[in-house]
């Protein structure tokens, strides 16, 4: 019964792990669904491309987030049952959820305004002092930036990652975590940590370092009789409606650092690649100007000024369909563990194993032609204006994930975007450093521009 599930041969021992072929090349070759060995000891992994299997996988009655192996099972080591890594059904996730959602909705989201604009004229006055000409690193400066908004909005602590030589030690930490995070997922499970006894010490050791900070921040805060209308306070005050608890401690701990880690290196990917997408595309740039300039002026912004630019917006969400930062998720069929009945998907009935894990590839879902058409690897924002994107079927675009489990970060990330690219646009115009760029993409958890440099000119009038 049911169709099988195309499966490249690969190697004993190794699996597919030596095809060399990205899941572009899978998907063309093998389909909209197929199932991949990772490597020694792993098991096989499904992945979906296509929107028809997305929203299938999407029904939280049938299939639920469980991250048990890769990358972001790595992190828990970091952040447990916080929001992030959670699986589903965690209580602390519970509580987590019902506490933060309100401080993360866009109205809360207004109140950091301030403290966004303050972080984004940091990164114009860089730009703006460096001498004519100077090739811009775009992703590392928007990372300075997103990280030093984040650190500020969600645990009121300056970075400074424009002012100082070396970063911060709560980043340095994050930065070889991270990278650490990627190895382990990558090492088959026979091989204990004792071979690699060295970067695991210094796993352990970074994973200390940020829960010490974090701490020392909650610390002080509880410790002190000044009250602000932020994240942290929400997390040391706020009762959770449903059980009547409070976030404890650790889970403090746990959701500071996930902040960190899921906002940074997403909205620096997205405002990279937004970048990138208009200085690829001078046409785009060219009405998003005349846009920014009509509603800005040559004035400062306000908050209300951001729900003005449309034509921004779409070119926002434009560029999260072509390059969803974070470029997957996934989940495994929900089902009790006596249960043996067979699970399928689709219309073509492909079997999902017990338990497998099933890997939404966001990158090439968005470009499902029977929704986007045959230009859908093109970059056109119009097709993102609100009376098509609100009218997009649904599952046709996931780039924050999916129902309870989706971005708590999503309103956060898009003010964020789109003020810094409304400031950026109203004080500069941008050129490639190398006319014949090619945009080269880095992946780790998530995706992000590598190589790319532009030069920034302070617009004539303007100072
Ligand atoms: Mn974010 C979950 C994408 C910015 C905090 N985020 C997710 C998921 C996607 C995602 C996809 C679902 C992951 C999964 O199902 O395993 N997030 C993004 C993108 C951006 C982003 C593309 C920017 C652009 N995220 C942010 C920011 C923050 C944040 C900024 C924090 C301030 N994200 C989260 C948290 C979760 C999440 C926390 C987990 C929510 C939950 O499961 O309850």
């Amino acid at each position: 019964m049911g169709t099988p599930v195309p499966h490249p041969r690969g190697w004993p021992m190794m699996g597919n792990s030596l095809d060399g072929m990205n899941h572009a090349q899978y998907h063309e070759k093998y389909g909209p669904i197929f199932q991949l060995v990772d490597g020694p000891g792993k098991r096989p992994t499904l992945f979906v491309c296509s929107v028809e299997l997305l929203n299938e996988i999407c029904d939280e009655k049938r299939f639920a987030k469980m991250p048990r192996r890769g990358g972001l099972f790595e992190v828990r080591n970091l952040t447990h049952d916080g929001l992030f890594t959670a699986s589903h059904g965690e209580h602390n996730w519970g509580i987590a959820h019902r506490v933060l959602m309100p401080v993360f909705n866009g109205i809360a989201i207004k109140n950091m305004f301030e403290e966004m604009y303050d972080i984004a004229s940091q990164l114009v006055l860089k730009w703006a002092r460096s001498s004519p000409g100077t090739k811009i690193n775009v992703t590392g400066d928007f990372t300075r930036l997103t990280l030093d908004t984040l650190a500020l909005t969600t645990m009121d602590t300056r970075f400074n990652s424009f002012y100082s030589e070396t970063p911060h030690p709560f980043v340095s930490a994050m930065v070889s975590f991270l990278t650490e995070c990627s190895s382990r997922s990558k090492r088959p499970d026979f091989v204990s940590d004792y071979v690699f006894r060295g970067s695991t010490q210094r796993y352990w050791e970074d994973v200390k370092t940020m829960r010490e900070i974090g701490r020392e921040v909650v610390h002080k805060r509880r410790n002190s009789s000044y009250r602000k209308k932020d994240l942290i306070d929400a997390m040391i005050h706020e009762v959770d409606p449903k059980t009547g608890q409070k976030m404890t401690e650790e889970s403090i701990i746990d959701n500071i650092t996930t902040f960190l880690i899921a906002g940074h290196e997403t909205t620096s990917g997205l405002l990279s690649f937004m970048l990138y997408e208009l200085v690829k595309n001078p046409e785009v740039m060219e009405k998003a100007k005349a846009e920014v300039d009509a509603v800005l002026g040559q004035g400062s912004m306000t908050p209300e000024m951001l729900s003005q630019l449309p034509y921004l917006t779409a070119v926002i969400r434009e560029t999260l369909r072509l390059h969803p930062t974070a470029p997957a998720f996934s989940v495994v069929p929900k089902q009790d563990a006596c249960d043996d009945s067979p699970i399928f998907i689709g219309q073509e009935q492909y079997q999902v194993g017990k338990n497998q894990t099933i890997v939404a590839v966001l990158q090439e879902i968005h470009e499902d032609p029977t929704v986007y058409g045959e230009d859908a690897d093109k970059f056109k924002p119009e097709r993102m204006c609100d009376e098509h994107f609100y009218n997009l079927p649904k599952g046709a675009y996931k780039p924050f994930g999916n129902g309870a489990r989706a971005c708590i970060g999503r309103a956060l990330a898009l003010q964020e975007a789109t003020m810094t690219m409304a400031l950026l646009i109203q004080n500069f115009e941008f050129d490639f450093a190398d006319p014949d760029y090619n945009l080269a993409i880095k992946k780790t958890l998530t995706i992000k521009p590598t190589g790319f440099q532009a030069v920034a000119r302070l617009r004539v009038g303007l100072t």
